[in-house]
């Protein structure tokens, strides 16, 4: 395996054209819906052009797959690496100036959870931070000064104290109701902004707790892809000492993908929170 430095390196002048385009360009809509049927802002069509010009330039990588578009895209069918990416993650939440983020899962040569080999996601907030996981590490950067200039590596604890439930409560099954409610009458607080990269970076840098995505009776399968999704997020809290899991309890990382827009219910968090999620599902 060749080193994927190349590859950070191109997320990294990726990230640094979105964050400029976020602060100096509009938040209108275009006339166009992407492949889970949402419209799409100018921006995300924006940054989604913006990371695929960035990855054609690296003969490493073979193919790539956007939320933004309806198929993979062959760039190199000598290369070797797959990367989805989600460009503009949480991006209805911009016009309101909230944090969002692009999500990259780097997979060896196909687009399989077992093939991941690294992940990575740029948070656009008050400041613009990533974190990548890759050997057996999960680095924290923040940008200064042109460059992204490294913090402490990421652990999560065995146990936290936050609480972030996606999904419309109203269509939440009841035992999922119970799980949430039993956590909040354990003294757990809701921190939830609707955007699934600040809310999972909170997470993971104040300690632990849970963020879920369940099915819902409106969305059985979820909301979150597990392409740009679900699968980068579940590789990032393994490495950093958490659990990624389904409403079967599974492993995320070992659910099959047949097509790139697929979705799944998910959960991520520290151990204790995931032990309480496996408890109430598998009792029903
Ligand atoms: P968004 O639709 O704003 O892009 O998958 C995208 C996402 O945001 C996640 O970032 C977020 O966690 C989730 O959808 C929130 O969805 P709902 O508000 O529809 O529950």
């Amino acid at each position: 395996m060749q080193t994927l430095a190349p590859v950070f390196e191109a997320i990294e002048v990726a990230a640094h054209r979105i964050h400029e385009a976020i602060t100096n360009e509009d938040t209108d809509y275009s006339v166009n819906q992407n492949q889970s049927g949402e419209i799409q802002l100018k921006l995300d069509i924006q940054s989604d052009l913006i990371i695929a010009e960035e990855f054609s330039k690296l003969p490493i990588v073979k193919a790539i797959a956007s939320e933004e578009k309806e198929e993979e895209e062959i760039l190199n069918p000598e290369g070797q690496l797959c990367i989805a990416y989600d460009p503009l993650d949480g991006s209805s939440l911009i016009d309101v100036d909230l944090s969002v983020g692009s999500i990259f899962g780097i997979y060896d040569g196909e687009w399989s959870a077992h093939k991941m080999i690294a992940s990575v996601y740029i948070v656009y907030g008050p400041r613009t931070e990533m974190v990548t996981a890759y050997k057996n590490n999960v680095r924290h950067f923040t940008w200064r000064h042109g460059r992204f200039k490294e913090l402490s590596q990421i652990r999560i604890g065995d146990k936290g104290k936050l609480n972030a439930p996606g999904g419309t409560q109203q269509h939440w099954s009841t035992h999922h109701k119970a799980m949430i409610d039993g956590l909040f009458n354990e003294g757990y607080r809701l921190r939830y902004s609707g955007g699934m990269v600040p809310d999972l970076h909170q997470i993971l840098l104040k300690g632990g707790g849970l963020f879920s995505y369940p099915g819902t009776t409106d969305k059985p399968k979820g909301k979150l892809r597990k392409l740009f999704e679900v699968f980068p997020f579940a590789f990032i809290y393994e490495l950093a000492g958490g659990e990624a899991i389904d409403e079967n309890g599974n492993r995320l990382l070992d659910l099959p993908c047949d097509d790139p827009h697929e979705t799944s219910p998910c959960f991520f968090g520290s151990k204790y929170e995931i032990s309480r999620v496996k408890d109430v599902y598998s009792k029903q």
